[in-house]
């Protein structure tokens, strides 16, 4: 077990393709901890091991890997960078005690960038900077540097700057040691003499960084404001405290693909990055107090659960952080999320998809173990005999919604059960069957992560689904009350047929979906019957006459009819029961409803001229509007009709900035000329299906 005091748990996040599971290789790869440097571009990293990352290229999926840098423990928690699996990046930050914030040199600040700021901003996560790929044509450390202080504002200042740039990149300046690293084509350094023509550059870098870090305590202040010079050790301090107050921001320049610079990063990671020790977690026990959960291998243990992974040969893998005691190989640990216990086996590191046996894991690490039964990811596992629980991740909810089905016959069982393990997994994605429309739907947050899935699922568990838009569930209803009678008669060889009845229909409460009632007087239609004919009414209701949908809001009352005492029977009264409503309706000026959604957008204010006008394009009702912090809320009323694509129209208009949620609210009439196209191709399909 590693002492929690020279642990590390450090999360990688970007803008996609910044370089991040670049510079996990290149980590791993200067601390001894793989003996080849993986690349990206060759699919042979270690942190792009899953199938579909290595087919696209890109992380899908948050990776950990600890590496030993000067007698410590660093985690490595490489995130992706897209915004569809942003929930992966929410659970690598939940587990971290810091960010490193990694910025393209040419690319300059992003959205993503400023989104994952953000994210570490409402964490109040410690962020290092790396300013990567200056080995690039038009990368620039100066114009990158002016962009994040535009952006991030006070407290970005460098702790090494490039000497060099593009393909004439050297190495870079160790701004506290004054000294030069020249890389001559290995991954390992040489100290060098600082050229000549920076020594100005330097000393102004220097100076901005020696006032930061004398900020970072009285005592070095008082010191630097009587003009005495600090030491490398005490400008480290001063760093180390402001960083942790998150007033400073350090930079480092560098080319992960190039292992250039890599080395001062992972030297001011183990300098200033908190350790766990630092940094103790709030719990609440049973009986709801707060308790704080400190990185104590002899304090009660307890751990937070940030990823799952469900494989079909494997099984079930768990990966958690370690708060506070600690767990060993064989033996029992108490889920106090879902009040169970669970039988532990061999625990295991891993090393992006290698698995590394462990006798126990301990406070402040993260450990795996496999097939745990009930645990599910944002679970608490602690000792029984003192329950904890840790809060949660903070998962997004799904936004973007496709259908599913089967390409071969007789595969939807099979589907929905791998589905619904791919959704233990993956805490962003939904399944659900609409019991509406009878489809299957996929919820997620975009198109690629819906991509991904339905490839996972092809390749894990061997199905293939065609998708398919979504269907609205539409509703059909009444304007206007009518009178309806119709007689069932059937003079055939032995008994006959005979119901004959008079219903009442009217438009009735819009919150019920059906109401029945009955004023039949001298036994017209004899008690018996009366079920009968309700049951063949709420028949007819479940295909209205205009397109087939359900019919909904409308009240039946039987008033009149006629029997026959040999003839009559139940079956008989309910086909005229339902042919009386199917009439009926006809004539009773049906229309069409649609689903009403409730619907909040936040997003930056200068987006919000034009996501109303989208809005308003999407036949939304605009109920109000509200700030909220430097963003909008904007509350409006959206047909669901408008709005399945909604994710992806938002993510564009506001450059990913904008996010939004819906749920259901209430039923409304569709415009007549949307309902005359509804209705034409609800006919040609009934007939298209006939044929
Ligand atoms: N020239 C150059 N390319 C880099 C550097 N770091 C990463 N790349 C390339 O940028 C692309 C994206 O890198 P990757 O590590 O997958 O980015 P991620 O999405 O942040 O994990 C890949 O083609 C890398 O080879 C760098 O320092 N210099
Ligand atoms: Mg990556």
């Amino acid at each position: 077990m590693t002492k929690p005091e020279l642990i590390r748990n450090l999360a990688l996040v970007s803008h996609g393709g910044a370089g991040k599971t670049t510079l996990a290789e290149a980590m791993l790869y200067l601390a001894g901890a793989v003996d080849r440097l993986g690349r990206v571009d060759e699919g042979s990293a270690t942190m792009d091991y899953d199938p579909e990352e290595v087919r696209r290229k890109v992380s899908i999926s948050t990776s950990i890997a600890p590496i030993r840098w000067s007698d410590h423990k660093v985690n490595l928690i490489d995130t992706p960078g897209y915004f569809d699996f942003v929930g992966e990046v929410k659970a690598g930050m939940r587990v971290a005690e810091a960010v490193c914030v990694l910025v393209d040199a040419v690319a300059g600040v992003e959205v993503g960038t400023e989104l994952v700021w953000g994210y570490a901003g409402e964490r109040d996560l410690p962020c290092l900077v790396f300013v990567n790929k200056m080995d690039r044509e038009n990368a620039s450390f100066r114009r990158t540097l002016d962009g994040l202080v535009q952006n991030m504002g006070r407290g970005i200042v460098p702790l090494t700057i490039p000497i060099g740039a593009e393909a004439g990149l050297r190495g870079v300046v160790d701004l506290v040691a004054r000294r030069a690293l020249v890389w001559d084509g290995g991954a390992q350094p040489r100290e060098a003499e600082i050229p000549g023509e920076m020594g100005d550059e330097v000393e102004a870098y220097r100076a901005q960084l020696v006032e930061a870090a004398a900020e970072g305590s009285d005592e070095l202040l008082m010191k630097y404001l009587e003009g005495e010079e600090l030491t490398p050790d005490e400008i480290w301090q001063g760093l180390a405290a402001g960083v942790r107050q998150r007033k400073v921001f350090p930079v480092l320049a560098g080319s992960a693909l190039r292992t250039l610079g890599v080395g001062p990063l992972l030297d001011a990671v183990v300098k200033l990055v908190p350790s766990p020790v630092e940094a103790p977690a709030r719990a609440e026990t049973a009986a709801g107090e707060s308790v704080e959960c400190r990185a104590d291998p002899d304090a009660p243990f307890a751990a937070l659960v940030f990823k799952t992974t469900a494989d079909p040969y494997v099984g079930r893998m768990t990966l958690f952080r370690v708060y506070s005691g600690k767990i060993h190989s064989d033996s029992q640990v108490f889920n106090a999320t879902r009040a169970r216990t669970e039988r532990v086996g061999q625990l295991f590191f891993l090393k992006g998809k290698h698995q590394e046996p462990t006798e126990a894991v301990g406070p402040g690490d993260i450990g795996t173990v496999a097939k745990l039964q009930e645990t599910a990811t944002g679970d608490t596992l602690c000792d029984q005999a003192q329950p904890v629980r840790l809060p949660g991740i903070a998962f997004p909810s799904p936004v973007y919604a496709v259908a599913v089905s089967p390409k071969a016959r007789g595969d939807e069982e099979k589907i929905s059960a791998s589905l619904a393990r791919l959704a233990e997994e993956d805490p962003t994605f939904r399944v659900e069957k609409s019991t509406a429309t009878g489809q299957m739907l996929i919820y997620g947050m975009g198109e690629l992560h819906l991509d991904v899935i339905v490839e996972r699922l092809r390749r894990k568990f061997g199905v293939e689904v065609n998708l398919e838009p979504p269907r609205v569930p539409y509703r059909e209803t009444i304007r206007q009350a009518v009178k309806s009678e119709y007689k069932h008669k059937k003079q055939t060889g032995g008994r006959g047929q005979y119901g004959h009845v008079f219903l009442e229909i009217e438009p009735g409460d819009p919150e019920k979906e059906f109401e029945f009632g009955e004023r039949i007087f001298g036994g017209a239609v004899p008690k018996q019957y009366i079920p009968a004919v309700e049951k063949g009414v709420r028949e007819a209701l479940q295909e209205g006459v205009l397109a087939g949908y359900p019919v909904t809001a409308v009240k039946v009352t039987l008033y009149d009819g006629s029997y026959h005492t040999v003839d009559s029977s139940e079956l008989a009264f309910k086909i005229a029961a339902s042919m009386a409503f199917k009439k009926g309706m006809a004539e009773a000026k049906p229309v069409l409803l649609e689903p009403i959604y409730r619907v909040e957008v936040m997003v930056p204010e200068a987006f919000m001229g034009d996501v109303m006008g989208d809005l308003n394009k999407k036949r939304g009702r605009i109920l109000g509007m509200e700030p909220h912090g430097s963003f909008q809320v904007i509350r409006a009323m959206v047909p669901l009709a408008e709005m399945f694509r909604y994710a992806i129209d938002l993510r564009s208009i506001t450059q990913g900035r904008g996010t939004f949620t819906m749920e259901f609210d209430h039923y409304e009439e569709v415009p007549a000329h949307l309902a005359q196209e509804i209705i034409a191709q609800a006919k040609a399909a009934r007939e298209a299906a006939e044929k």
